[in-house]
């Protein structure tokens, strides 16, 4: 138990359940002519083999016992009869039904794609993995959002920005010979969830990874990954023209080029004839783009939209875009620059926007932009990799912040319009890596398999999703399940209470973003320090984002933007997100602010030490292998949320001049000794 095998073990079941399962599938009928078509057919036989403890006869067209039939209308004579139904759930969609055929109870797993048949396939499993009972089984099911897609943040030198999984797992330099087989592995792990596009390299691209070299490997991968209902996509660097094909300039409007981007486009499409498209950083964070040369986000978006047309192809453009002069809120950027280019954008761009309008912080509100651009695609991007969230030692489930940004209700039409009514599509900073684990601890696995599961219908409630995963991931027995998910849904919270609390964000250290750096000021930009954010003082703390601040309020509908200007109907975990609030203000709880702030902090500690106490309950009932490695990790994160707690304390008492509330511990160090700890391994790079 390494953890290589995911949330995809198939270890044997109770053997009373197993028995029960058999009755239902001792036989499977299935197509074999496409490579999808094999892979679904050997999912199942993987899955049941293991589960159930013993092969199912294979069949390819006859029943003779009680089945599970697989297929598409056109592959499965069987499954004809259904076409109108099964062509209503879409190009992505299957059915899962009990049903009778020639005297025999069958088991269907039909879609009007192969493709539907292997996430059909992948449905069934889990049912099985989780002891679902399969009586009057009747599922229909179709992703809501068209796009569910994974960025890697990989370099070609295998340095992963912000990954803590290892190296990347893609081996440029043996690729396109060698073909892991763990690529493999990582498209059915995605197909599992319906995962159908993956970004293979960072968005602070290399020019390179579009030569031809780089494009040969990348059609490998592509190759592999098809069978898996996964394309591949590319970011690519604004001044690709000028690094790899000589020209003196990459301005949209210059024919030369936009010939470039076509004949590239081209190209790629004649090795990998299914290419999903770019994504684009530009004019963020030192990378060239369009205001290069006095043109738009939506003149360098289109160049290359119009490059991808014929073939089918899509930008995603990013707006997490800040401008080289600090600004008065960074908050309040993305919108500026964005708002106002609705409309002016080809049909084959999606703007990429980041769930909140800073980066990826605990907790955040949702991004203004939702909502703000009718006319514009959009797809909302989250992180996996726990950049700003203990990075993959500390253990913080996401499902929550993914369903907290999903559901926020943008009332741009009144109530009920959330953002995932207004997505497009949705990404993933992907939190992979060469690691045995995949993600580098085993509860980060959960995060890849929540994100996975929300792209594909954004209602899910992630505390369901928690006990599939751990019921497929460790047992299906309750009394494991239930703890474990208790523990999940309360690890996010404890994570914003032990760094940043009430809607404080960004006090992480420096550069690598590894523990607490709440003193951070001065370096090159403002907005890459923690007083900039804060804005603690003698009299209060917080960023008054209100009318009588930076007006960021004013970004947001004008229902949501009265909510949160007003100190009183503000949600209180964002409070100091929007408002700068003296130490003596009244919180929900009666005490002041301060006192609230400080228990939070200590809260925050003992919820880590809940997690623990539930843990070592676990002891004899989860493998030891993964026991002992998760009870490490707890115990580390137990001791940083310690310093976080410790940390801040210190630091804002320095600021606040008040004396500790009555019962809380005074940090053991003076200040100064927090602010001198050195991290060189953590892993990062210059911010
Ligand atoms: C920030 C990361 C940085 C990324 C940037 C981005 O610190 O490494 O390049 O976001 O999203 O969170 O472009």
């Amino acid at each position: 138990e390494d953890g290589y095998a995911l949330w995809m073990r198939y270890a044997p079941l109770q053997p009373a359940l197993a028995a029960d399962y058999r009755t239902h599938l001792g036989e499977v009928v299935s197509p074999d002519q496409t490579p999808t078509q094999r892979a679904a057919r050997e999912e199942l036989v993987r899955g049941l083999s293991g589960l159930l403890g013993r092969a199912p006869r294979m069949n390819t067209a006859a029943i003779a016992a009680p089945a599970v039939v697989l297929g598409t209308p056109q592959s499965s004579v069987l499954i004809a009869p259904l076409r109108k139904e099964i062509e209503a759930l879409g190009d992505e969609g299957y059915l899962l039904r009990h049903a009778h055929i020639d005297g025999h109870t069958v088991l269907l797993v039909a879609a009007p794609q192969d493709i539907g048949v292997l996430y059909g396939v992948f449905h069934l499993l889990r049912l099985l993995q989780t002891g679902a009972s399969l009586d009057a089984l009747e599922v229909r099911e179709s992703p809501r959002l068209r796009l569910r897609l994974l960025n890697h943040w990989d370099n070609l030198d295998g340095y992963v920005e912000r990954g803590y999984a290892g190296r990347s797992l893609w081996d440029w330099q043996t690729l396109p010979e060698w073909r892991d087989p763990r690529y493999t592995d990582y498209a059915r792990a995605n197909a599992s969830l319906g995962i159908n596009g993956t970004v293979l390299n960072n968005v602070n691209a290399s020019a390179q990874s579009l030569a031809p070299d780089y494009l040969a490997k990348a059609a490998a991968l592509a190759d592999i990954f098809r069978p898996y209902g996964i394309r591949v996509y590319l970011s690519a660097r604004f001044s690709a023209p000028i690094e790899l094909g000589g020209l003196t300039t990459a301005d949209p409007l210059d024919p030369a080029v936009q010939r470039w981007w076509r004949d590239k486009a081209d190209e790629i499409y004649t090795r990998i004839p299914d290419f999903g498209g770019f994504l684009v950083k530009a004019n963020s964070e030192g990378q060239p783009g369009p205001q290069d040369y006095g043109r738009s986000h939506a003149d360098g978006a289109n160049l290359l939209a119009a490059a991808l047309a014929p073939h089918g192809g899509v930008v995603m453009w990013r707006a997490f875009v800040y401008a080289h002069d600090v600004p008065a809120d960074r908050a309040t950027q993305a919108y500026t620059e964005f708002v106002g280019l609705d409309g002016a954008f080809l049909p084959n761009v999606i703007v990429q926007v980041k769930n909140g309008p800073i980066d990826f912080q605990p907790r955040e509100p949702f991004h203004p932009l939702f909502g703000a651009m009718p006319r514009t695609p959009l797809m909302m991007e989250v992180q996996i990799t726990k950049e700003y969230l203990g990075f993959a030692t500390h253990l913080v489930y996401l499902g929550p912040l993914y369903e907290e940004a999903l559901q926020s209700d943008t009332r741009v039409r009144g109530e009920g319009a959330t953002v995932a009514q207004l997505l497009t599509g949705i990404a993933g900073v992907a939190n992979i890596g060469n690691d045995r684990t995949w993600s580098g601890s085993h509860f980060d696995q959960a995060n890849w398999y929540a994100f996975g599961r929300l792209a594909w219908n954004p209602r899910h409630p992630s505390r369901d999703i928690a006990a599939d995963w751990a019921a497929m991931t460790f047992t299906p027995s309750p009394e494991v399940v239930q703890p474990i998910v208790e523990m999940m849904m309360d690890s996010r919270e404890a994570a914003v209470n032990y760094m940043t609390p009430l809607g404080l964000h960004h006090l992480m250290a420096r550069g690598h973003h590894y523990g607490p750096g709440p003193w951070v000021d001065g370096g090159p930009r403002a907005d890459w320090t923690s007083v900039y954010y804060h804005r603690a003082d003698r009299h209060g703390i917080g960023f008054d984002r209100t009318a009588h601040g930076s007006n960021a309020v004013g970004q947001y509908s004008p229902e949501v933007a009265a909510e949160y200007e007003d100190l009183a109907r503000a949600p209180e975990p964002l409070l100091l997100w929007f408002h700068h609030v003296p130490w003596d203000h009244r919180m929900a709880s009666g005490r002041p602010l301060w006192d609230e702030l400080v228990g939070r902090y200590t809260q925050g500690v003992r919820q880590v030490q809940g997690m623990q106490a539930t843990w070592a309950g676990l002891q004899g009932r989860v493998d030891a292998q993964r026991h002992v490695q998760v009870a490490a990790f707890l115990s580390l994160q137990r001791r940083e949320a310690q310093w976080w707690r410790d940390a801040s304390v210190a630091y804002f008492q320095s600021v606040s001049g008040r004396p500790l509330p009555a019962g809380e511990t005074a940090p053991p160090h003076p200040l100064a000794w927090y602010e001198a700890l050195q991290f060189p391994s953590a892993p990062g790079d210059g911010r």
